[in-house]
């Protein structure tokens, strides 16, 4: 996947892409990222790239000259069909399925982050494809929720994480919340790892995983939990019998209410 993220600080996000699973889907050449910094496109001498808002109010905003000409240029080196996506809390919500979405059908990927109070409207209606937002509060720049976005579509790439089954086995793959995991040592101040995951039946785990997944969901998240019911290809009854399962254990108080 190509991307040109267009920022006004290119030094954040090379500092910031340079470690774990993105730094080495970069370095494989699964992601090519680049940055365009608005700045460069400016043609006044300060080479200013924000202006005072119409209608007054505070702070400034993103100069449409600068950010159309930074656009041009990023469709000009990846492809005129370029997806380009612009962050802001006035966006669709980031999910996993938009995040699966974009890393199976999106090859070239414009991302911009603004900063000041954003951009000018005229830009997002001519020039913008989507605008997303990674949740309901406000950053000083879009540049951090950029990063989520190239972090989360990169790990789905083919060959970046070094075994594809963790990314299927996620939180939110299924539309689930994850399960609890352990690792050693087996006893931590008398808290001990449920037995099934010491006993080697890698069924009797795969399935005690699953009801965990379900069962938190049913606790933390039961708007994601129905959605998942109300999707036949991510309900069965064997969902539906382990959530029950979970339901009536934890009803009669079998199940640590803090621990989920
Ligand atoms: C944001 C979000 C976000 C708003 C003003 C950047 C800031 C500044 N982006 N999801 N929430 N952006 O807060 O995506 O320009």
């Amino acid at each position: 996947m190509n991307i040109v993220l267009i920022t006004l600080f290119p030094e954040l996000i090379q500092q910031a892409t340079g470690f774990g699973v993105l730094g080495r889907a970069i370095k494989q050449g699964q992601i090519k990222l680049h940055c365009f910094n608005p700045r460069d496109y400016a043609e006044d001498k300060h080479r200013t790239v924000d202006d005072r808002p119409y209608g007054g109010g505070p702070g400034m905003l993103m100069k449409v000259e600068p950010l159309a000409k930074s656009i041009a240029n990023a469709k000009e080196v990846l492809s005129s069909t370029a997806k380009v996506v612009y962050l802001s809390p006035q966006g669709m919500p980031l999910n996993q399925q938009r995040v699966i979405n974009t890393a199976a059908t999106v090859a070239d990927l414009v991302l911009i982050a603004g900063r000041y109070e954003g951009i000018d409207e005229r830009i997002i209606a001519s020039l913008i494809d989507e605008e997303w937002s990674i949740g309901d509060y406000v950053l000083s720049g879009g540049e951090f929720a950029a990063l989520v976005v190239v972090d989360a579509v990169a790990r789905l790439l083919p060959g970046v994480l070094g075994d594809d089954e963790s990314a299927i086995q996620d939180s939110f793959m299924q539309g689930l919340l994850d399960c609890p995991h352990y690792t050693r040592p087996e006893n931590i101040t008398g808290l001990a790892v449920p037995d099934v995951l010491l006993s080697g039946d890698h069924k009797a785990i795969k399935r005690w995983r699953l009801k965990q997944s379900l069962g938190r969901t049913w606790l933390r998240r039961p708007d994601l939990l129905d959605t998942v019911k109300n999707k036949p290809s991510q309900w069965d009854a064997e969902k539906a019998d382990l959530l029950a399962e979970f339901q009536a254990e934890y009803e009669a108080g079998k199940i640590n209410k803090s621990s989920n």
